[in-house]
């Protein structure tokens, strides 16, 4: 479908500054048809959607089977997270660059499973949250920043980060799942209707020996169907094969050959249907504290909302000036910014180990830990 003439040349004016674009691009203007009224502290949300696979994987007797369980969540969140915006809207769209300290809370069944979101770096854009359902002992904590690029009509995003995932058993152990994420490509640029695809290959590197390798293809690659994924668990990197799982990550994925106990043809999981993931609950705006993102952004996104730009990019500039303003106060003062939910673990260790099990040189990785004050 061609895009409505008015948006057409600012539509033309994005991709060319696109091609002569790098960095971040959360410092680009685009044109105001390709703005979402939300923040990118509230994605994470999206890993808490599917709370009930969630829950599920405190219920895994084994350790290969919590496995199985952690993979078939994982990949039940990809669905929300890369064609959310699309399918509700026709295309992909660009969300706020979070302000340094803003905040996300948010929960699921009363309080079952609780989410805290923090932007705890402005430049380099990064986001940490904390995922916990307290009763089931699982807590899933990460960090994610994008680096992108612009190449032969597409933009590549590399995801800087990662997600460390902890099962506490019955026995008192706790269990550890490495979680590193996937680049994606934004496609369908010069149609003006972009939306994402998946690309190369992600892991789950659990503390027992088990490893997910996720291998992700699109249209016009060796499937040929679009949201295409192949994924092995084995015994170690690189080790003996124990399941296969092929499919779509937003539609069926059936266990294939080789798989243990000869569930070849069975239904690992379907992410088709919307019941699935539940969207989060957040307090109404005027209950929320000053750094939380929907009343920081609310003029901003009203304006987008209601299509009137003008406010909203005075609302913007607004709320930016106010940052930029707080940390010359702060430099003045001879002071730096305070995280008020995260804790920085420089260089993590537990994030290394993990790391080094699967065969590549992990670069150094911060992790960022939910305070006990704020838990
Ligand atoms: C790249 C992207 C911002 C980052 C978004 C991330 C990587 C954020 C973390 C989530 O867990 C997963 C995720 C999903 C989104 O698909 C991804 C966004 C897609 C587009 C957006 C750009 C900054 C917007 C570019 C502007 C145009 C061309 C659409």
């Amino acid at each position: 479908t061609a895009l409505p003439p008015a948006q057409k040349s600012s539509w033309g004016s994005f991709l060319k500054s696109l091609a002569s674009f790098s960095g971040d691009l959360s410092g680009l203007t685009a044109p105001s048809f390709i703005l979402a009224p939300f923040s990118l502290t509230e994605f994470p949300s999206y890993w808490g959607e599917p709370k009930d696979f969630f829950a599920a994987i405190a219920d895994g007797k084994t350790a290969e089977e919590r496995h199985l369980l952690v993979t078939r969540w994982f990949l039940s969140t990809l669905s929300g997270q890369f064609t959310r915006r699309e399918k509700e809207t026709g295309s992909e769209k660009k969300p706020f660059n979070p302000f340094l300290g803003e905040q996300f809370l948010g929960s699921w069944d009363n309080g079952e499973l609780v989410l805290h979101v923090e932007q705890v770096s402005h430049h380099p854009p990064i986001t940490a949250y904390h995922l916990e359902n307290k009763k089931k002992g699982i807590v899933y904590e990460g960090n994610c920043a994008q680096k992108t690029s612009f190449s032969a009509r597409q933009i590549s995003v590399k995801q800087v980060g990662h997600g460390l995932l902890r099962v506490k058993l019955p026995s008192g152990e706790t269990e550890t799942y490495l979680i590193t994420l996937p680049k994606l490509k934004i496609e369908g640029l010069w149609t003006g209707r972009p939306y994402v695809e998946l690309t190369e290959t992600s892991y789950i590197q659990a503390s027992h020996g088990l490893t997910s390798t996720i291998k992700y293809s699109g249209a016009g690659w060796v499937s040929g169907t679009s949201h295409s994924h192949s994924t092995t668990v084995t015994s170690g990197a690189g080790g003996p094969t124990l399941y296969t799982l092929t499919g779509t990550w937003t539609g069926e994925t059936k266990y294939a050959k080789p798989s243990r106990d000869g569930k070849e043809g069975q239904v690992f999981f379907d992410a088709s249907s919307d019941a699935m993931r539940t969207r989060v609950d957040v307090k109404p705006v005027e209950e929320q504290n000053e750094f939380e993102s929907r009343r920081a952004w609310k003029a901003v996104a009203d304006g987008i909302r209601s299509g009137d730009y003008d406010s909203a990019s005075q609302a913007k500039s607004a709320l930016e000036n106010a940052e930029r303003q707080r940390r010359k106060d702060e430099q003045a003062r001879g002071e730096t910014f305070q995280l008020r939910l995260f804790d920085k673990r420089p260089n993590d260790p537990e994030y290394k180990q993990l790391a080094h099990a699967l065969k590549f040189k992990p670069e150094e990785e911060d992790s960022w830990v939910l305070k006990t004050s704020a838990a």
